[in-house]
């Protein structure tokens, strides 16, 4: 499967900087380079050592276009597995757009999206998981998301998945063997000894999984919701969120009309925050339909932040629309802490913050509080194999599936011949998560998703 042209892109974001990086990939990386590279030395990159870097200029015909290094990087031992080249310019979009052209011109032809990671697959470097884990490090939206990231890039998942079929495979071979040869004197591969090989895969998928809606959360954040009465502070809890003023704070009750979204980081929990229109019975017809929306927006919430005004008693209003979100995932913030102590209330105290949108006060016991509703200190501190793909995660819904079919059939009684077939099901599916058993049409989609020049 080894590609033969040598590709080339940027690798920087597109812009001004301080310097752009033209990445080269492919067997003719360092000819391509050398047409349009002169030494400050005279060599030619050609004659230059592995993973050296070399001060010169790039030159079109004789005029220079930019003073620049170049690095040489033989392969097998680069990220593509093939030679490459990186130029290092200066950051301008004129002057990296020109360096670029001119190595198209002189032989590379442009990679598309995500192409160097694909050819870092097919060459072996890196097996689909750890691929894919290197787009969701480049947009990890937290520490937590990153770091659960590296460990994808580093081998965990995969190291994991492959021990789990290895055992399915190894199962396999004893059940075929089985079969094949039952006149030979074999060990009989007994049920008893096949459930219990069996029985490891089967709880670590079912542990997996359960990994999977926490690292989704991790990796697309938390849908949440603010609502609550008019001017009990709920825009000015989102500001407070989001370090900014976001929305518009008035003592006017019913100022947010329209649904205000804004993506936070809260330690490492990410948030997509929605601040609603306070829910109240009104004549006025925008807000109504603000208020329509708010609910809308409650139903969808993973998490509800009910804002009281927690300096005063709270109102039948307030108990009314309490009981409307208490199904949910909700926590119930006592806003304006800094207007003094808070009266007696009937709403339940675990899962009440108290917080003053104004100073900030409370604000790490909500973190907290977030962090122990979605059990998410358990991902930072265990450091394995976390989900956060929804490939992944339906790779191994199907083959937990087809391993509950096969083990079910097994404790049942059922011959052994008639649990192969899902127990090649199951292996395929892990295959599917590492790349061994997947199609090249999932591949390209998986690829196309990245960004140009990586
Ligand atoms: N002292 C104090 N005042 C607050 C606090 N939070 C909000 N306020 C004030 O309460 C009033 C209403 O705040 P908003 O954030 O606009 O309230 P809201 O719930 O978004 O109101 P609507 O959009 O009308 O539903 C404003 O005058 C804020 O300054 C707080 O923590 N302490
Ligand atoms: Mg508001």
């Amino acid at each position: 499967m080894t590609e033969h042209t040598t590709i080339a892109a940027i690798a920087t974001p597109h812009g001004t900087g301080g310097v752009s990086i033209i990445r080269i990939s492919g067997e003719d990386a360092v000819s391509i380079a050398d047409r349009v590279f002169t030494a400050k030395n005279g060599k030619k990159l050609a004659d230059a050592k592995s993973h050296t870097l070399h001060y010169g200029w790039i030159k079109e015909e004789d005029s220079v276009i930019d003073e620049v290094l170049a690095s040489v990087m033989l392969s097998p031992n680069t990220f593509t597995r093939e030679n490459t080249v990186e130029i290092n310019c200066h950051g301008g979009l004129v002057v990296t757009e020109r360096v670029l052209s001119l190595l198209l011109a002189n032989g590379a032809s442009l990679a598309s999206p995500g192409e160097f990671t694909k050819r870092a697959f097919l060459n072996g470097r890196l097996d689909l998981s750890q691929a894919e884990a290197v787009i969701d490090i480049i947009n990890s939206p937290s520490n937590l998301a990153l770091s659960s990231a590296a460990n994808q890039l580093g081998g965990a998942l995969s190291e994991d998945i492959n021990r789990l079929r290895d055992t399915v495979l190894e199962s396999l071979a004893k059940i075929n063997a089985n079969l094949d040869y039952p006149e030979e004197d074999m060990d009989e591969y007994d049920s008893s000894e096949l459930l219990t090989d069996l029985e490891g895969v089967k709880n670590r998928l079912a542990e997996l999984l359960s990994t999977a809606n926490r690292g989704r959360l991790i990796k697309d954040g938390i849908d949440t919701v603010i609502c609550g009465r008019p001017n009990v502070g709920k825009s000015s809890v989102l500001n407070l969120l989001a370090r900014e003023s976001r929305a518009i704070v008035t003592d006017i009750a019913g100022t947010t009309r329209d649904v205000i979204e804004e993506r936070i980081t809260l330690r490492d929990i990410v948030l997509n925050v929605f601040d609603t229109a306070g829910i109240r019975e009104t004549t006025d017809k925008i807000e109504s339909l603000g208020i329509d929306k708010s609910k809308e927006y409650i139903e969808k919430a993973e998490l509800v932040l009910f804002v009281v005004d927690g300096s005063s008693p709270l109102s039948d209003e307030d108990l009314t629309l309490y009981d409307s979100v208490k199904d949910k995932n909700v926590i119930i913030l006592m806003n304006k802490a800094d207007l003094g102590s808070q009266p007696e209330n009937t709403l339940p105290a675990e899962d009440t913050v108290v917080l003053s949108a104004k100073t900030g006060e409370g604000l790490d016991a909500l973190s907290d509080k977030i962090e122990e509703k979605f059990r998410l200190g358990e991902i930072s501190a265990t450091n394995t194999a976390v989900i956060t793909n929804l490939r992944h995660k339906e790779a191994i819904s199907s083959a937990s599936a087809s391993l509950l079919r096969a083990y079910d059939a097994l404790a049942s009684g059922m011959p052994h011949d008639m649990v192969s077939i899902d127990l090649v099901d199951c292996a395929t599916h892990l295959g599917e998560i590492t790349g061994k058993t997947v199609s090249e049409e999932i591949v390209d989609k998986i690829f196309a998703r990245f960004c140009l020049g990586k």
